[in-house]
């Protein structure tokens, strides 16, 4: 009957055709966004959970179980019986229960069941435990519908339920059967920016999300043949380097090179070295099919799921994914010939890093091979060395200056002691200016936070992987709840999240999921909420009695600093923890008056 118009200013309409005022039509249009980003997430999970299938009833061509430990430890968490049973025969019981996850009628998604009792006591009580990954969607999207929920409260409590739905089941499948498939990250040394592309190379960059296709065609160009087929034809090498979370897979596990985030898309291009890119699903634009059209660049759509107008499609098909893989990166190599080297022009900046943190290797760098625990991690926060950790996350959005909200945001996090965790374009930006290397970011952290890390020998700001792999920060959330003395649940850690260059579906998905589980999340740019007080309200005040976290829509990176620190700060003393040591003897006194 629409499309109804309110009035944000309350000199026009108030309410549209059938009543609907702006607290419902606000809260419907943010929760269909949560959904949307929950369905892109999860259907990800779905593909690997089918992936996983496939491969172990050896209907794909060049997949292999690499991570058989991960393996066993989900079908243990499952009570899939392991004894005595070939991988093959174990891993398609586990893929059969992680894809019924989706289509689950009743009960509880199995990994919410990771999260802290505190934290499922909350679900439990708010009506809001997630039941199936696809159910909890399309609910969302019938209460949406024309002349459905009304109440804004009652609609953003089950898309709450419903993103919990991703980060606790979807993404979290699409990264633990990732590890399972292509084996967990362990940390590894890289590079990141345009400076890693190079001139007497055949350039290739892979660019999406899903690891499937990215793995072949990393496999592929390592073929001795292919690689001797390259420098046949005048190449020094090949270049495998990914853009946005495709880089992040291929880095946590092969340690390619990241060319760079969403923004670095185009500008990848335009160095004029692009043999061909590569794309799968998800923060690909389509205005890089005219671009790539002005180069000798091929672009090559490779999903069903994401074609676009003009551009080549070469269907990717997982039962004959190394072959398609090597055709792909062959028709590259013959494309090198066609660059035309005036319009060559690769910038020189780069920067070492180091990738390849996840929940259970976190453990042993903390408690070393033998003693695999966080309790480093929960004593340093527990005797003020470390304030607290947060997650800095998320995209590039053309708002905000590439990148700048996110360096300077976790430099002032590192300054005053914070632990950062990183996934997604967040990572890579902070790559580029050199946070993800030891010595770099070490000289920029606050002395406590310097003291601790040394001793164990990580950096300040670990990258953890892609947007999925925010999973892995909510379960090592978890396992310093378990190791104690930090609460009861996710909501009374010192933690604390932020997506501040924020720019799409998944991201307002992750943003909602991470405060449904107890987590303060600085969101910035501001989704678009701000026309209903009540709504902004409810998702930045009220909510934190239902969940324990809240958001914050606050855009300048300084401020989100400050607000962060706040909170860490309000957390630790409503948990007696001793002051900071970095405080001032004063501000000690204080603190313990
Ligand atoms: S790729 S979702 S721009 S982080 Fe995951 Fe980057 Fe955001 Fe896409």
């Amino acid at each position: 009957m629409g499309p109804c118009r309110v009035d944000p200013l309350g000199r026009g309409p108030e309410k549209g055709i059938c009543g609907a005022d702006r607290d419902t039509i606000i809260a419907r249009n943010f929760c269909r966004s949560v959904v949307a980003g929950g369905a892109a997430h999860s259907d990800h999970g779905r593909d690997i959970a089918k992936l996983l299938l496939d491969t172990a009833r050896g209907q794909t061509g060049g997949y292999e179980i690499k991570n058989e430990k991960k393996l066993k430890a989900l079908a243990e968490e499952f009570g899939i019986e392991t004894k005595d049973r070939p991988k093959e025969k174990i891993a398609e019981d586990v893929a059969s229960l992680a894809l019924a996850q989706f289509g689950q009628q009743e009960g509880q998604i199995a990994f919410s069941k990771r999260a802290p009792k505190g934290q499922q006591e909350k679900w439990n009580k708010a009506g809001i435990v997630p039941r199936g990954i696809d159910r909890d969607i399309v609910e969302v999207l019938h209460r949406t519908h024309e002349g459905t929920d009304a109440d804004y409260q009652n609609i953003i409590l089950a898309a709450a339920r419903a993103s919990l739905g991703d980060g606790w089941g979807g993404a979290m499948l699409a990264t633990d059967l990732s590890d399972v498939l292509f084996g967990s990250p362990v940390p590894l040394r890289s590079q990141a920016n345009l400076g890693i592309l190079e001139k007497d190379s055949v350039n290739i960059l892979v660019h999406g999300h899903e690891p499937s296709l990215s793995e072949m065609i990393v496999a592929a160009s390592r073929d001795p043949e292919i690689v001797e087929f390259a420098k046949k034809k005048g190449a020094k090498g090949i270049i495998v380097a990914g853009i946005c979370c495709t880089a992040n897979e291929i880095l946590m596990r092969q340690g390619c090179p990241v060319a760079g985030n969403f923004l670095h898309q185009e500008l990848a291009i335009l160095t004029g070295a692009i043999e061909m890119m590569v794309v799968d699903v998800q923060c690909v634009m389509p205005a890089l099919g005219a671009l790539a059209a002005r180069f000798h660049t091929k672009l090559i759509s490779t999903s069903k799921k994401a074609k676009i107008p003009g551009v080549e499609h070469v269907q990717f098909d997982e039962k004959d994914a190394l072959e398609i893989a090597k055709g792909l990166v062959k028709r590259a190599i013959e494309n090198y010939a066609n660059r035309d080297k005036s319009k060559v022009d690769i910038p020189s900046d780069k920067e070492d890093l180091i990738a390849g943190f996840t929940t259970e290797n976190i453990f042993y760098h903390l408690g070393g091979k033998y003693r695999a625990t966080y309790r480093p991690l929960n004593d340093n926060i527990m005797n003020g060395r470390i304030r607290g950790v947060v997650g800095v996350v998320g995209c590039n959005s053309v708002k905000i200056t590439q990148d700048e909200s996110h360096v300077t945001l976790v430099k002032e996090l590192i300054k005053n002691d914070v632990l950062v965790v990183q996934t997604g374009c967040s990572a890579t930006a902070c790559a580029k200016a050199g946070l993800l290397r030891s010595d770099k970011a070490l000289k920029l952290a606050g002395p406590g936070l310097n003291e601790v890390c040394k001793t164990v020998g990580i950096p300040p700001v670990l990258h953890m992987g892609s947007c999925v792999d925010n999973s892995r920060i909510l379960t090592a959330c978890t396992e310093m709840v378990r190791e104690g003395g930090l609460g009861d649940d996710i909501s009374q850690l010192p933690v604390a999240g932020a997506a501040p260059e924020q720019m799409c579906d998944k991201a307002v998905c992750i943003g909602l999921y991470c405060v449904a589980s107890g987590i303060f999340t600085v969101f910035s740019p501001h989704p678009q909420v701000l026309g209903s007080p009540n709504v902004t309200k409810f998702l930045t005040e009220g909510i934190e009695r239902i969940t324990g976290g809240k958001f914050s829509f606050e855009i300048d990176p300084v401020k989100q600093a400050k607000l962060i620190i706040e909170h860490l700060n309000a957390k630790r003393k409503a948990l007696k923890l001793a002051p900071m040591l970095c405080d001032s003897k004063e501000e000690r006194v204080k603190a313990a008056v």
